[in-house]
């Protein structure tokens, strides 16, 4: 419990105001449910209070239930807030700024009113954490928006911006001022007004709306989120909870959502969701840098290259509200990158996740230019241009030669030398790479590579823009890959190994779509071309005789099946249809190579199509820890998760390393190595933590910064 009081009640004005104060946030911490339901005691006791106002300090109204206390058997409370707002005999206001979350916004909505700051946003994101509101809210977020909207809240966990949430009813009023100040005082005036209205309004006691959900919305509910939450337990059990909201009386279906929740708070999948959420706050931490660290200022961005990588690049910060300048010397690739942006933008529009006044203002941020010289003046710029060395240190001359002093040059390459680019300018401790992941403007994961010349504030401050356009920004040493891609190759390797072996490619992607990947590694080859990494294994064999490349992906290339873009790739494509057909034609081929390039073909199981990807990439991030390339296993996780799709629920290749266990998956590892050769020789970490009984998802490597 902490020291100072994490509640405070007061009377001003015949309004008994309590506020939440435990920061950083006002999560429902130890003390705080208490807090609040001493504070109505207290005030439905004196007479001088006529209502409530019910407000947090800091930042932020509640932003849920304290998840650090999930998983380890906490005591069953006595009571609950919810269950002493919603009866209260003096109304209360729920005043809120920051993020009304999960037991924030449940207890928003056991409150009589609620009124909220323009930029307050409100939700149920539990399914996000693998959970599912256990304050009341699928019984009463219902009552308010209807079943139908209360489904998609709840099982999106997305979070509303309070005009949308007025909108839709959750919020009374929003108001004019943005700050906690403006709000404290509009909230005293509303509780003041409603002081004396009788009935007070009860969420329990509204059932109109519950009339809309026939059957066919949760059924319809079901089928659509079906492939999208494979293995997500939490998902079905909301919409159980929400089905009950409908069915049962309100009492019933509180106890209904308890027992709903009390699956979940233990299972698999709570507990690697869980550890996801924290590892994605932890990955921020830079290990010996000073806490405070002078960032400069980043206020207008230049993005190099209009491609497609630039143009996602530029999108990312249009996105977040900053002004870029598109730099590309040709004036047909500028338009073309213009053009593409401008269409993914529509298509936002079209599919209604973003207004037209919206596209307008992101679009209208993005200003192409043609001259370097005519960016000097940007805080940042970005490169995003060919993935060859020499076209990057011409760039890198360039923009030492135009920027000002004090920018930040960074390059989007994925796997080039950051020291070699850095060492063509006058300024390399102002270079750092800032690996984007495709799509650029999709993708959370940005890659921070730290060059040796690199400083600590470029580095402080590359990590803190991409947190600042909304992205989760992982540290990476300087090495072939850094740490992510460096990490996925021996996954990609196998794959294609395990194909010359006699693994189908279909056999390989329903394994990893078994697993919880939406696409099979296969198929997502055929969407991104397997023509893409043809060239570097061509100009990689000439240079390097013992350099045996992929010989089957090649044929299949050669051969014009470069994927989808071809109509056939691994698998054969319907004009005009992305979904992938099984093609003999493919097993013929396999087979040539194979008697070509006399591979011995086997059958495979399962299990070891499944090992032999996740094991072979399990050992390189050892390998990338012992060599200090990466801070912590469990940002490897964060980059699995965040770039490659890798199943939330299963927490990351480490986290679920651990299901498995480092003795095993070493003594596994040790025996391909046997089998296989070089390749699969067990890093000395791997062989550490197996041996000690560790954790692979808590190694970290000693460097610090
Ligand atoms: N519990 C414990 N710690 C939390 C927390 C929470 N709910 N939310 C944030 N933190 C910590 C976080 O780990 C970090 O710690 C610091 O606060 C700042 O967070 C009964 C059962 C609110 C949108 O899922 O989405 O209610 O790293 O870096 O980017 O039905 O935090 O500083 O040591 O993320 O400004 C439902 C989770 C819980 C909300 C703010 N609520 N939090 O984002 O800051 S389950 C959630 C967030 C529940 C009820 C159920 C975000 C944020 P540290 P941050 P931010």
């Amino acid at each position: 419990m902490s020291e100072k009081p994490v509640v405070h009640f007061d009377v001003t004005d015949g309004i008994g105001v309590i506020t939440i104060d435990y920061p950083p946030v006002n999560a429902l911490g130890p003390g705080v449910a208490d807090g609040i339901i001493e504070s109505l005691e207290k005030g439905e006791a004196d007479p001088n209070v006529k209502a409530f106002v019910m407000i947090g300090t800091g930042r932020s109204f509640i932003a849920g239930a304290d998840i650090r206390g999930f998983g380890k058997g906490r005591p069953k409370p006595k009571k609950r807030t919810y269950d002493v707002l919603d009866p209260c005999s003096k109304p209360v206001v729920a005043a809120i700024h920051g993020y009304a979350l999960g037991g924030g916004l449940e207890n928003a909505l056991a409150c009589h009113y609620r009124i909220a700051v323009p930029s307050a946003k409100v939700g149920l994101p539990e399914v996000l954490i693998g959970i599912i509101p256990g304050g009341g809210g699928t019984q009463r977020l219902p009552r308010v928006v209807g079943p139908k909207a209360a489904l998609d809240l709840i099982i999106s966990g997305r979070h509303v911006p309070a005009p949308e949430a007025k909108d839709l009813g959750i919020i009374d009023e929003v108001i004019d001022g943005d700050d906690r100040d403006a709000l404290l005082a509009a909230a005293l005036d509303y509780a003041k007004k409603v002081a004396d209205v009788r009935p007070i309004p009860r969420v329990r006691d509204r059932s109109d709306r519950l009339s809309e959900a026939t059957q066919d919305v949760f059924d319809a509910k079901r089928k659509e989120v079906a492939r999208k939450t494979r293995g997500q337990p939490a998902v079905e059990n909301a919409i159980k909870a929400v089905e009950a909201a409908v069915s049962e009386p309100f009492d019933d279906g509180i106890a209904t959502e308890r027992r709903l929740f009390g699956e979940l708070e233990t299972s698999d999948e709570a507990f690697a969701m869980r550890y996801a959420f924290f590892a994605e706050r932890e990955i921020a931490r830079l290990p010996g840098m000073p806490k405070k660290i002078e960032t400069p200022e980043i206020n207008s961005i230049a993005v190099v290259g209009a491609g497609t990588m630039g143009g996602g690049i530029a999108m990312s910060f249009a996105d977040a509200g900053l002004p870029v300048k598109l730099v590309d010397a040709s004036p047909e690739v500028l338009e073309k990158g213009l053009e593409r942006i401008k269409a993914n933008y529509a298509t936002s529009v079209k599919r209604g996740s973003l207004s037209q006044d919206e596209m307008d203002d992101r679009f209208g941020r993005i200003k192409p230019v043609q001259q370097m010289e005519d960016i000097g003046d940007c805080d940042a710029v970005v490169e995003a241009v060919f993935e060859r060395m020499p076209v990057k240190k011409e760039v890198f001359a360039k923009l030492d030669e135009v920027m000002k002093d004090g920018a930040l040059l960074l390059t989007n390459t994925s796997a080039l030398d950051i020291d070699e680019i850095a060492n063509v300018t006058k300024r390399p401790d102002a270079v750092a790479g800032t690996h984007y992941f495709v799509p650029a403007n999709v993708m959370k994961l940005l890659e921070v590579v730290n060059g040796t010349k690199t400083s600590r504030e470029t580095l402080a401050a590359a990590m803190k823009l991409g947190r600042d356009i909304g992205k989760i920004s992982g540290y990476a040493g300087n090495c072939d890959g850094f740490a992510a891609n460096r990490s996925r190759a021996p996954f990609n390797i196998e794959q294609g190994l395990m194909i010359e072996e006699g693994a189908l490619p279909e056999q390989v992607d329903k394994v990893m779509v078994a697993f919880g990947y939406p696409v099979g590694p296969c198929a997502v080859n055929d969407m991104s071309g397997l023509d893409v990494s043809y060239d570097t294994r061509k100009r990689r064999a000439a240079a390097d005789p013992k350099y045996r490349g992929l010989p089957i992906t090649d044929r299949l290339v050669e051969l014009g099946r470069k994927g989808q873009k071809t109509g056939a790739g691994w698998y054969r494509y319907e004009p005009g249809d992305r979904t992938p057909h099984v093609d003999p034609e493919v097993h013929k081929i396999i087979k040539e190579v194979a008697e070509e390039q006399g591979f011995e073909q086997r059958e495979f199981d399962d299990t070891e199509v499944l090992h032999r990807l996740l094991f072979s990439s399990i050992n390189e991030i050892c390998k990338i820890l012992e060599e200090g390339k990466a801070i912590r296993a469990s940002d490897a996780d964060v980059m699995w998760l965040n770039g490659f799709g890798f199943p939330r629920y299963r927490g990351g290749p480490m986290y679920w390393g651990d299901t498995v266990g480092a003795m095993e998956i070493y003594n596994q590892i040790a025996a391909w190595h046997q089998r296989y050769g070089e390749r699969w020789k067990p890093s000395a970490l791997l062989r550490e933590v197996a041996k000690s009984g560790g954790k692979l998802r808590e190694l970290k490597s000693d460097i610090s910064l």
